[in-house]
């Protein structure tokens, strides 16, 4: 760590302080000369100045750089002067050639940020101010330059080297070195470049795309991985054409590059032409991938492709706007999973993160509109909320517009702002004035931070036949704004009558669409024509990203399990029926009552599991109870013990009550052989919850055993093993052996081992995820590996985390102590759950208070948790 990235009070940063910039560079030229501690780059930037003030300073950033020279125009320049992460030049003409020469160290570069060296090979990582880690620049978003990159290395070690763009000449040196140059055509900022050097094996494919124009498809893998590349080749030939189908979107260089790293802090990032990707996302084969590893594998391949439009050709004018590309990428991303497989499966995945960690994050002293106004470190602002509920906002639009309107908005955003960096508002206002949609109250959506609350409440009139239905929307203050408006909700409905059968929609003998504009505090829908008392469907497909409140009674919640007209709202139907019983049994605990569910809920889910009109995947996510963290989101004050105990009790009940049907699908659902499509995943999908439930029951050990023995892929190995963690099985101390002496090898594998560790619910489950900190394949310096075990352990294992005696906060203050030095990124993810002191009780409070504070006393606090520590110590 350096003085550079350690500040003791760091400054913070508002949106409102936007200038743009007095300079900016158009052309800029880099050459690296790579050596693992010793590497030159020389940088050659063609600099104009933009503002009217002929004194204009320029002010570069720079962070843990030597510098070596300074020349403007060819003449050694006196007149700079460095200090706290800046380079500043004076006197200078108003157009010039800048050439700035300075020294990095790859290999102590920890923090995997910048140039840095991932195994054997060089990799970079500039997203959002790594840039300045390898040379003094305008590093920020609206500053777009050409880039040309020439680089120099060893031959034998780095026979691949590359960069943004196309090769445009290499040659050979005398001294066993080579180098080669590359030119990115498209201006970009700083943050889209990326170099890569090593020696990889290659995967290669071509895409024609609908112009005619054939493109190279080049994916780089770890040597002896080329088995485990094809799935991302599939996922990124798709993802190319499925934005031709459905955006209109053509790729626009000659030549895609994915290269797959093993020490990468986050997913994947979009670099221009060369992605580089957290090597989860890319390397995947039946035997050591699950499916739910490869339905990662295609949207993040899908996610970072799509961001060459959404993110590349247009991008941020400053970081304030990250969801501009962040939120409407992962909209897309959604939507081609979609479309390529089952909707409601996906809905149902993307709604409970939403429900579960973006809700928990809007509660937290993190909370933040989906264009934050103030950041202290940047990377801290990757967050569900920029991320998720960004993409429930653009969905929102989405479903205001339609998709004919949505998609002229989106070709008058690209119209207007190709090539340039633009804004929120920018976005907003092309989806206006393509639809005639008024938006000024939805611009809300991205100023206001937390969760609304809409209550509903319904009245139907026998006699005038109507149903009025009142809606009242109120969100709670939030950890940094306290006043909060009404905002813009597209309130999807459904009426039902006792047929089941979809009652039309029309008020004043009208007919009106089912998505309601919800725009004020208080405001009541009368629907005329309704012959009976009907049954309602609200919030249908989760048309906003709101906590909804309305008093359903059992039997409308069992009819809507059974007679929604969509997949998705009959998922939702069976949730609130979980959550009512959930609630009711948790006080229950509470009073120390045991815990009961009536026939009739079980006999609803008993439905839905025999249902053979249901999709597999989709009855295996109706048998699936919400998380404990996601229940813990209900509560002011979180009982982490008794919502266990209920989660544990209700899937023994639902385990013996439907033991038979369970065990009969379980048997049917058996697979000949192996294969990877939708209907084939939605099978194992179900077979595997039916396991999940049987491991409850006598015949659990025997049953887990057999499947984990006669497993021929990864899905089946891991739900059998999970089975066994989660029930405490037998013969789980094998099996974890068994697996450990099989992958030791391979870390990738080896991650859901951990992650198996650290979610162990054995009373002991601190003390061995020490004691697996010492195995030969844990390494504190692999992000992988550290979330799987650490975070496994700290987000995932409440009660243990939990613990009374505050030893779950002390650990992991231990390891965020270590972390905040090499890899504060980490630290900064890793620590979310010691933030969210205020929902426990006053003990717990305490001993998480007490590791804040710790934390917050040390000389060299990095400000990724300074920011967050701070955050969390102030909230009232
Ligand atoms: N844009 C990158 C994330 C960069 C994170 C920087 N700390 C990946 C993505 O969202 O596609
Ligand atoms: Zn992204």
């Amino acid at each position: 760590m350096t003085e550079h990235s350690t500040v003791t009070q760091p400054a913070a940063k508002y949106r409102s302080d936007y200038r743009s910039p007095d300079y900016t560079i158009t052309d800029i030229d880099l050459t690296f000369d790579l050596h693992d501690t010793k590497t030159t780059v020389v940088a050659i930037s063609h600099v104009v100045r933009l503002s009217e003030q002929e004194n204009a300073e320029l002010v570069l950033d720079g962070d843990d750089l030597t510098l070596i020279s300074v020349t403007v125009d060819g003449q050694a320049w006196q007149d700079y002067h460095q200090q706290s992460g800046h380079l500043t030049l004076t006197n200078l003409p108003a157009d010039f050639e800048l050439a700035i020469t300075t020294e990095i160290n790859p290999e102590a570069n920890t923090l995997l940020e910048g140039l840095y060296k991932s195994g054997g090979g060089f990799c970079t990582q500039c997203e959002a101010e790594g840039f300045r880690r390898i040379t003094f620049y305008l590093d920020r978003p609206d500053v777009l330059a050409r880039f040309t990159t020439k680089i120099i290395a060893d031959k034998t070690a780095f026979p691949y080297m590359l960069s943004n763009g196309n090769r445009i000449a290499e040659g050979e040196l005398d001294n066993g070195r080579h180098w080669v140059q590359w030119q990115d055509p498209f201006p970009k900022p700083s943050y889209l470049f990326a170099l890569v050097a090593g020696d990889f094996d290659v995967l290669r494919d071509t895409f024609t795309t609908m112009s005619g124009r054939d493109v190279a498809l080049e994916i780089f893998v770890d040597k002896g991985n080329l088995d485990r590349a094809d799935y991302a080749m599939a996922s990124l030939k798709n993802s190319m054409k499925w934005d031709e189908e459905r955006f209109g979107l053509e790729y626009d260089l000659d030549i895609y590059m994915i290269v797959a790293v093993d020490f990468f802090n986050m997913g994947a990032m979009e670099n221009k032409g060369l992605n580089v990707f957290n090597s989860k996302f890319v390397l995947a084969n039946p035997n050591t991938a699950t499916d739910t590893d490869y339905q990662g594998i295609e949207a993040v391949i899908g996610h970072e492709y799509f961001h060459n439009w959404t993110g590349n050709r247009v991008t941020c004018r400053d970081w304030f706007q990250l969801s501009l590309k962040e939120g409407l990428t992962v909209f897309r991303d959604q939507e081609f999973s979609s479309d390529l497989g089952s909707r409601p499966v996906n809905r149902i995945a993307n709604v409970r993160i939403v429900r579960g960690p973006q809700f928990a994050e809007d509660r937290g002293p993190m909370s933040h509109p989906i264009r934050p106004e103030k950041v202290i470190q940047m990377n801290n602002f990757y967050t569900l909320t920029v991320y998720e509920k960004g993409s429930e906002v653009i969905r929102m639009l989405h479903t205001l517009l339609g998709e004919a309107n949505f998609q002229a908005g989106m070709k008058l955003y690209f119209d207007r702002h190709d090539g340039t960096a633009a804004t929120c508002d920018d976005f907003v206002q092309a989806m206006e004035d393509a639809s005639g949609v008024d938006l000024s109250r939805f611009r809300r959506w991205y100023s206001q931070a937390g969760t609304p609350v809409v209550s509903v409440s319904t009245e139907y009139d026998a006699l005038a036949k109507s149903y009025a239905v009142t809606i009242k929307q109120q969100t709670p203050a939030t950890a940094e704004q306290v006043e909060k408006q009404p905002l813009h909700i597209p309130f999807d409905i459904e009426l039902y009558n006792s047929k089941g059968e979809v009652i039309a929609l029309q008020i004043n003998g009208e007919a009106v669409h089912n998505v309601l504009d919800v725009k004020e505090a208080e405001q009541t829908f009368v629907f005329d024509n309704v012959t009976e008392q009907p049954v309602i469907s609200m919030l249908r497909e989760f048309s906003a990203p709101v906590i909804l409140e309305y008093d359903y009674t059992d039997d409308e919640l069992i009819f809507l399990m059974v007679n929604a007209s969509n997949e998705f709202a009959r998922w939702d139907a069976g949730q609130m029926l979980l959550a009512k019983y959930i609630r009711q049994n948790v006080a229950q605990v509470q009073q120390g009552q045991s815990v009961t569910l009536p026939d009739a809920v079980i006999d609803a889910f008993r439905g839905a599991l025999l249902d053979e009109n249901l999709d597999p995947a989709f009855i295996a996510e109706m048998l699936t109870l919400p998380s404990e963290n996601e229940i813990a989101g209900w509560y002011t004050t979180v009982d982490v013990d008794a919502i266990n105990h209920v989660v544990g009790a209700f899937t023994q009940l639902l385990a013996s009550e439907m033991e038979d049907e369970f065990s009969a699908i379980y048997h049917s659902l058996t697979q000949e052989c192996y294969s990877l499509d939708h209907a084939a995943m939605a099978k194992r999908a179900l077979r595997n919850k039916c396991l999940s439930y049987l491991a409850y029951t006598a015949q659990g050990n025997a049953l887990v055993a057999a499947q984990y023995k006669a497993a021929d892929n990864m899905t089946d190995t891991m739900a059998a093993m999970s089975a066994a963690n989660n029930a405490q099985l037998d013969c789980r101390a094998e099996q974890m052996a068994d697996f450990s002496d099989k992958w030791s090898h391979d870390g990738l594998v080896m991650d859901k081992w951990f992650m198996l560790q650290g979610t162990n619910p054995a009373a002991d489950a601190l003390e061995n995820v020490r004691n697996t900190m010492n195995h030969p394949t844990f390494s504190l310096k692999n992000p992988n590996r550290t979330r799987s075990l650490v975070a496994g352990f700290s987000a995932n294992n409440p009660v243990h985390f939990h613990a009374k005696d505050g030893s779950g906060y002390a650990f992991l203050t231990e390891i965020l102590t270590i972390l905040n030095t090499s890899n504060p990124q980490v630290a900064a993810r890793l620590i979310e759950p010691l933030l969210k002191l205020r929902q426990y009780d006053a003990s717990r409070q305490q001993l998480m208070r007490k590791q804040l504070e710790k934390l917050a006393a040390m000389d060299n606090l990095a400000k990724d948790l300074f920011e967050k520590v701070q955050k969390a110590l102030d909230q009232k």
